[in-house]
């Protein structure tokens, strides 16, 4: 194979470049055009490697026609544009995505037939971009596929990280961490332009100009370099763009001088520190050197991405240059995704003042009617604050308009509003707290953004009623609800095929993909039987291609016929995986205690949970260690193995997802309620005719109103009881249910190994790092996770129920298409319409 040409069949296929060809005999010869003249593989291989690599330059092709006539049509129309700033994309793999949202699919299923190849086992050659970290960084790219489809003019900008966040390996030691190679070989979705490079400046100092004005000068310079990802959207014209940047030193800055005296590293100094700032997402940031990296990183963004809006928006104007400044919300709607680009909104105040010459008040009213502000989470440590210290060392100029903006902010109040006095040192930006003074970066978004909005009716009822709840009393407009949503495209009619033809058969079209509320349709068929079978076989399809997915990445063989119950998500203690693993504890020590006869009445599961812990997280590092101990355990006991099974299923990553949520049935969203800000992943699986078992929390609320509480597993503390759960907690006034003891004790027996799980456990009891005892409040909520948990195991028993239960969950899932989501944003965050290329 090594070296031979593999394709027989392809023979007669002629070499040619035909980049819109449309015969599956044309776009075969385009492939192998790119096979022959692309200079990356040697000529004469043709495995599905380069198979895949052919096959995405022709797609590449394809879309660069309609990017092109997308971009000169956006310029010449010139509408108000959205920029979606964003420290994650998760973007997941890009050529069944193509190929999907262009329509087509079949011709080049036939073509790369042609070549001796299947297009299912070429796609499987990419590497997922993995740019993110978890449902925020999925969202930004659920985002752009919408808002391409719905032909709005809209960019995201992130960065180009060389490593993503990490790869996760399971070893015996739990989880551990390597660098993600998705650029290892290249990557063919991006296209360097070299003409768009901006200079992004560090440290240095502020000078007062004899004008008065004044000027951020010194320091180092680096360069932004832009890499643009095509964004096609679905059966439409419209492609946009993902502008990544990457840092570079300029040659200038290489000493030559330097490095011929032999002193190799401070020769090209300014080059390493450029390579680190777009090496990793979330670099470590326990260290004085990480904190100020991760800053670094932020402003790198932040600076290049205005910096280009600005240029983009002088350019728009009959090519003059010459516009109003107070036009510019007129034109540029900024999205910050969370808090990591919130420096965006000095960046946008310096560049006014500093570089284009106006007063404050004027660059004031541009900048807060350009941003918005997303914010996804109220945990407390999730809520970015940058030392002073390091903040006025890295950005002297952004510290001082900081200061300016707070300074403004406690004027008005104190003359506006004379009742909130005593709550300036909460409300206001800068903490000067004489341990550690600290800017407080979601408030400085509050007071300078337009708007802000959480992303689950709860989340944001929570953020108007207590985090931001000063904040409301000032700007009671400012604030809304956007309840995330997932595209229809790739988690449902890509993913799941065989799904996608029952849905369309039983509706008699295939137009729920860009309108998903017309899932209600299957309403009316829930009970039918003929589609019950086929639901039923579309589902053990995709349940099949888990079995194998599984078996290939961890070796475990399952049964397709048990009950498959899948938890994945980022780890961390309040998305409560161990309440999950304890409960397959708890459900272990029972089917050990029946006889053989009792245990054949029980409801075979398999468990699988997946997930990365960030690296420093030792309690979530725990966790998965433990479910991995747990699955070794139970999966290797021939009492119980045909009624359990427990995998942990490593790295979880978009595609992934794309195999595990398909064949799901049943998925776990059980984080302590209020904590999860919305979750979409619990969208994704109901969509999927997954029946949830949930808290009352975040999107879990909603979706439990849109499927029906019939339909829904729910179970646990609301989350207004959860602060007296707490208080009684550290009162010592919680009595533990006996399961939930019987739970803990068997893992202290070292039933599943020797391995120290004591502070682990100790965390439901005694003293975590959130305080006193089980803050996440998992010994509450397990006695009715275990009873509700023994219903799922009825229901499933009953397969016209369950299969009733699945269909009703997808025909209640149409609310949650980012497509109605970004609607929203468009009309009444960004207003900005959509901009059809003819
Ligand atoms: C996450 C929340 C999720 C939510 C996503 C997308 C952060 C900071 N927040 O609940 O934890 O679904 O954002 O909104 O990553």
């Amino acid at each position: 194979v090594n070296g031979a040409a593999k394709p027989k069949t392809s023979d007669k296929i002629p070499v040619a470049a035909h980049p819109l060809a449309e015969d599956p005999t044309d776009i075969a010869s385009n492939i192998k055009y790119h096979a022959q003249y692309s200079p990356h593989f040697s000529p004469v291989k043709f495995e599905p490697e380069q198979a895949y690599y052919a096959a995405a330059e022709s797609v590449r092709d394809r879309l660069i026609q309609q990017w092109n006539e997308t971009y000169l049509h956006y310029h010449k129309v010139d509408p108000k544009q959205t920029y979606y700033l964003s420290m994650e994309f998760l973007q997941g793999r890009a050529l069944t995505n193509a190929i999907g949202n262009l329509d087509i699919q079949d011709a080049y299923s036939i073509a790369i037939n042609k070549l001796g190849h299947e297009l299912e086992e070429i796609t499987e050659q990419e590497k997922d971009m993995a740019l993110g970290n978890g449902g925020l960084g999925r969202l930004a790219s659920c985002f752009l596929d919408s808002m391409a489809t719905l032909n709005l003019p809209a960019w995201g900008y992130g960065l180009r990280y060389r490593y993503g966040l990490f790869k996760q390996r399971i070893s015996k030691a739990g989880q551990e961490e390597m660098a993600e190679d998705w650029l290892e070989k290249f990557s063919p979705w991006e296209v360097v332009r070299h003409d768009v490079v901006f200079p992004v400046r560090f440290f240095g100092h502020v000078e007062v100009l004899p004008t008065g004005s004044r000027k951020w000068v010194g320091g180092e310079v680096l360069q932004a370099l832009a890499y643009d990802i095509p964004i096609p959207g679905y059966k439409t014209k419209n492609t946009n763009s993902l502008r990544l940047w990457e840092a570079k030193a300029s040659a200038q800055d290489f000493n030559l001088f330097q490095f011929n005296d032999g002193q190799y590293q401070s020769a090209a100094e300014l080059h390493a520190r450029a390579e680190q700032i777009c090496a990793v997402l979330y670099p470590g940031d326990a260290t004085e050197e990480g904190k100020l990296l991760r800053l670094k990183q932020q402003f790198f963004l932040c600076s290049a991405s205005l910096q280009d809006i600005i240029s983009r928006f002088k350019e728009r104007k009959d090519g003059t240059g010459v516009r109003e400044w107070s036009e510019f919300p007129t034109k540029v709607a900024v999205q910050l995704n969370d808090t990591h680009p919130t420096l965006a909104i000095p960046e946008l105040m310096r560049l006014l003042m500093d570089e284009e010459g106006l007063g404050w008040d004027e660059a004031w009213d541009v900048t807060s009617k350009t941003i918005a502000y997303t914010n996804h989470t109220v945990l407390p440590e999730a809520l970015e604050k940058w030392s002073q210290v390091v903040m006025s060392k890295l950005l002297p100029r952004h510290m001082e308009i900081i200061e300016e903006i707070d300074r403004r902010f406690i004027a008005t109040i104190k003359s506006t509003r004379p009742d909130l006095e005593n709550k300036i040192s909460d409300i206001r930006i800068l903490d000067h707290n004489p341990n550690k003074p600290v800017v407080r970066m979601a408030n400085l978004c509050v007071v300078s953004g337009h708007t802000v909005n959480g992303v689950a009716q709860l989340h944001s009822d929570i953020l108007k009623d207590e985090l931001f709840a000063d904040y409301v009393s000032i700007w009671p407009t400012k604030f809304q609800n956007k309840t995330n949503g997932i595209t229809p495209r790739r988690w449902l009619k890509f993913c799941s095929p065989e799904l996608s033809l029952t849905i369309t058969k039983w509706l008699k079209t295939d137009k729920w993909v860009t309108n998903l509320d017309l899932l209600v349709g299957l309403r009316e068929f829930a009970d039918n039987p003929e589609l019950q079978a086929e639901w039923d076989s579309a589902k053990m399809a995709n349940k099949q291609r888990l079995v194998q997915y599984i078996k290939r990445v961890t070796g475990e063989s399952i049964d397709p016929n048990s009950l498959f119950d899948i938890q994945v998500k980022r780890i961390h203690e309040y998305k409560r995986q161990l309440l999950n693993i304890l409960g397959a504890v708890y459900r272990y020590k029972k089917l050990k205690e029946m006889s053989p006869e009792e245990r054949k009445t029980t409801t075979p599961r398999t468990i699988m949970i997946g997930g990365k812990a960030f690296a420093t997280y030792t309690n979530a590092k725990r966790i998965v260690k433990l479910v991995n101990d747990v699955g070794a355990v139970v999966n290797t006991d021939p009492e119980v193995n045909e009624y359990l099974k427990v995998v942990f299923v490593p790295n979880y990553n978009v595609s992934v997802a794309e195999v595990l949520i398909p064949g799901s049935e049943l998925s776990q969203h059980i984080s302590t309620a209020g904590m999860e800000a919305s979750g979409t992943s619990n969208m994704k699986f109901a969509l999927n005719g997954c029946l949830i078992i949930g808290t009352l929390d975040g999107a879990n609320v909603e979706i439990r109103e849109e499927v029906g509480e019939d339909n829904f597993f729910l179970f646990g503390a609301t989350a207004d009881q959860v602060p007296k759960l707490r208080k009684d907690r550290e009162d010592g006034l919680f009595k533990p249910d006996p399961r939930f003891e019987e739970a803990k004790q068997f893992i202290r027996s070292k039933a599943f190994g020797s391995y120290d799980y004591e502070p682990l456990l100790d965390s439901l009891e005694g003293n975590s790092g959130y305080g006193r005892g089980d803050y996440f409040l998992v010994g509450h909520d397990f006695p009715t996770y275990i009873d509700t948990q023994a219903k799922v195991d009825e229901a499933y028993k009953d397969r016209k129920r369950w299969i009733k239960m699945s269909i009703l969950s997808t025909a209640g899932s149409g609310k949650f298409s980012s497509d109605r989501t970004i609607s929203q944003y468009a009309k009444e965050i960004w207003n900005i319409e959509e901009c059809p290329v003819p």
